[in-house]
């Protein structure tokens, strides 16, 4: 597609300011890593709310851009080439824009794919471990009354994976070293979602988090930053 109007999403959600990023999201943890992004790159952008309470991801405007029916998803309308480009799953949207503006992610091959590496864990680790436990023990808690070995079983997985991010920050302030250039999209796509455990699962006492002390003041580093800050809050709900 050619220009940004050519992609149907559009139609839905009309760009503003065609000439940004047009962000289509939440402030889930998957919709803020992007949000928390584009602040701490500086790149102009527009966010439209997918209203989840009506259904809004699964409309045939949305599925036009990710047919997986899942927040976020992004259309750059300046992409490679000049022309512009659509892209769903948080991860790789993290990677786009970080390489599109040089930061965030290490020059140098090696850190470049250790960066990797750990989006990469939270993608296929962290997200749908978390997403189970948060599943099990807090929105679906009614359908599991009598049934202990869910929340077992995604407690322990999401205890194990605490465990290495604090193996991992033990020695270091962010994921990929000590020095504040290190912040890095690996920080951002995990951090959100270690602290969603608290904010939006209420589960801090049940997941013992006092036990992972690196991991907890890292979060809060993480947190307090002026992107974060604003990133948490995007898109507007109300
Ligand atoms: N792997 C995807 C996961 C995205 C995801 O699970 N998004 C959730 C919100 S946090 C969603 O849109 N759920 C809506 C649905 O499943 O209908 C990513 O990282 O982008």
């Amino acid at each position: 597609m050619s220009r940004l109007s050519d992609f149907p999403i559009t139609q839905r959600w009309p760009a503003k300011n065609p000439d940004v990023i047009q962000l289509y999201s939440l402030p889930t943890p998957n919709g803020v890593k992007v949000s928390i992004a584009l602040e701490e790159l500086g790149l102009p952008y527009e966010a439209h709310l997918v209203a989840f309470a009506r259904d809004e991801q699964m409309t045939p405007e949305f599925l036009s851009l990710n047919p997986n029916n899942k927040i976020p998803a992004i259309i750059d309308p300046d992409g490679p080439d000049n022309a512009p480009i659509g892209l769903f799953e948080s991860g790789a949207i993290l990677l786009y824009l970080a390489e599109k503006a040089g930061k965030l992610i290490p020059n140098d091959p090696v850190g470049r794919y250790e960066t990797i590496q750990w989006v990469m864990f939270q993608m296929g680790g962290i997200g749908p471990m978390f997403g189970q436990f948060g599943h099990f023990y807090k929105f679906a808690a009614d359908k599991v009354a009598n049934n202990p070995y869910p929340v077992e079983r995604y407690t322990n997985e999401s205890r194990r994976l605490l465990g290495v991010l604090e193996g991992r920050l033990r020695d270091r302030k962010f994921i990929m070293g000590d020095e504040p250039g290190d912040y890095s999209i690996a920080d951002i796509a995990i951090f959100p979602w270690v602290r969603g455990l608290s904010v939006h699962y209420d589960a801090a006492e049940t997941l013992r988090l006092t036990d992972f002390p690196c991991v907890s003041a890292w979060v809060e580093r993480c947190s307090d930053r002026p992107a974060s800050v604003k990133g948490f809050t995007v898109p507007a709900t109300a």
